[in-house]
């Protein structure tokens, strides 16, 4: 299918100076929610005063539900490929990856573009929402080469594989999920991160056979083959490549899982944390970015310099245990108790603002607090939005809300 993939002339490129950025790409299969977690990644970051940019390489979404600052729909449509083909969606998709192989400097162009800020260096961030077909991540190697030549130009990317937790109910799927992680940890050869999603709903999954912590360890998977064997008892050479896989998982020891729930801020925080550590990332307070409207971004920065300067360590996040603690069994306790405690720390910063902008000037402060608290307002109604989720939404800290109290 190459053959039919044409490259633009370009013209010579040697010596062009190329933007620098840490980044994530976000990969794992259909509907494991990673375009919702782009974009809930994209808003907490802004939130942080890390302002991001999202790169779409979804050819299937051409008008994703996030600010996107580079959309290979621009480059490619999968319906043209379709239609001039012949094609179904899976071969298109792959066309549109080759197709992204070859044209890269289109994707280099429009990165450096971002990037490259008045002549300085300074590392941006580059959140890359890509297709759900493993394939493209497990034995097909056009994304494997673009994220290369990104590596190459010193983007420090880190792969967030998503899975979905629902996948721990049945112990042949998660074993599936686990060599996929493992296969594409090997394909890639990024860092790789990979995380049980929507583990907000694992009170709604039943009891399960193991806590928590069994699945996200991924360490004596051979409990997993007695209900496995149940379904395979007719069968010993079934039985005999079941355990075959799960060995393989095991004595490979690189697969484990995070946990996720996107719209949870201190699952997001943890996940954070550990893609810092993954990528080497230092958070500044206040780092410089292009991307949109620079009152809010240099808000955020001030927003988020707070929130850094308290922010938990990854062991105040808490352990997988605590995760099972918070969305199992109790969960509906645990959000009543949660919805208190940051109705109480928004009122104690609120407080806390109040006192320091009453001492001085008083028309000025009352100007500079509604100023302060308009960008609170978009920085968390941001948030909010990058939340699409029913429900669970409400947990993000918004200053209306307790205003409204
Ligand atoms: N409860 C819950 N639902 C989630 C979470 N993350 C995503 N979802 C939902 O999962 C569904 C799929 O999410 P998407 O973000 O579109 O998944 P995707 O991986 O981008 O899907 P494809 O692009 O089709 O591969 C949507 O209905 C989301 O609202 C989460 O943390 N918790
Ligand atoms: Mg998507």
């Amino acid at each position: 299918m190459s053959g039919a993939i044409s490259s633009p002339s370009t013209p010579s490129r040697q010596g062009k100076r190329h933007g620098i950025a840490f980044g994530q790409v976000i990969i794992g299969p259909p509907g494991a929610g990673k375009s919702t977690y782009a974009h809930g990644m994209q808003q907490f970051l802004t939130a942080l005063g890390r302002p991001c940019h999202v790169v779409n390489l979804d050819p299937a979404t051409p008008s994703p539900s996030y600010p996107c600052s580079v959309n290979i729909t621009d480059l490619i449509s999968l319906e043209s490929v379709m239609r001039e083909y012949g094609l179904g969606p899976n071969g298109a998709m792959l066309y549109v990856a080759e197709y992204l192989e070859a044209n890269l400097d289109w994707l280099v162009d429009r990165l450096d573009e971002l990037l490259l800020q008045e002549g300085t260096l300074v590392p941006g961030y580059v959140i890359f929402d890509t297709p759900g077909q493993v394939e493209l991540w497990t034995n097909h190697d056009s994304f494997k080469r673009v994220i290369e030549r990104l590596t190459k130009m010193d983007h420090r990317l880190v792969a967030v594989h998503l899975s979905d937790a629902h996948y721990i109910t049945d112990a042949s799927k998660f074993i599936s999920v686990a060599l996929l992680a493992l296969r594409a940890t090997l394909q890639l050869e990024l860092p790789h991160v990979n995380v049980l999603s929507k583990i907000d709903l694992l009170s709604t999954y039943g009891e399960l056979p193991f806590d928590l912590r069994y699945y996200t360890e991924c360490r004596d998977l051979e409990y997993l083959l007695d209900s496995l064997d149940i379904d395979t008892r007719p069968n010993p050479k079934m039985k005999a490549l079941n355990r075959a896989m799960v060995e393989l998982v095991e004595q490979y020891g690189a697969v484990h899982f995070e946990t996720l729930a996107v719209e949870d801020k201190r699952s997001m925080l943890k996940l954070v944390r550990i893609i810092d550590q993954a990528i080497g990332y230092v958070s500044l307070p206040g780092s410089v970015s292009t991307l949109g409207d620079t009152t809010l971004n240099e808000k955020a920065s001030h927003v988020g310099g707070d929130f850094l300067r308290n922010m938990p360590t990854l062991d105040d996040l808490g352990d997988v245990d605590d995760v099972q603690e918070r969305w199992g069994a109790r969960k509906a306790q645990h959000d009543e108790e949660e919805m208190e405690a940051w109705g109480r720390e928004w009122e104690m910063r609120r407080a806390a603002s109040g006192k320091e902008y009453g001492e001085g000037d008083g028309a000025a402060a009352e100007k500079d607090e509604e100023e302060e608290s308009d960008a609170d307002e978009q920085v968390f109604r941001g948030m909010e939005r990058a939340m699409p989720l029913s429900g669970m939404a409400a947990q993000v800290v918004r200053p209306s809300a307790a205003h409204d109290d």
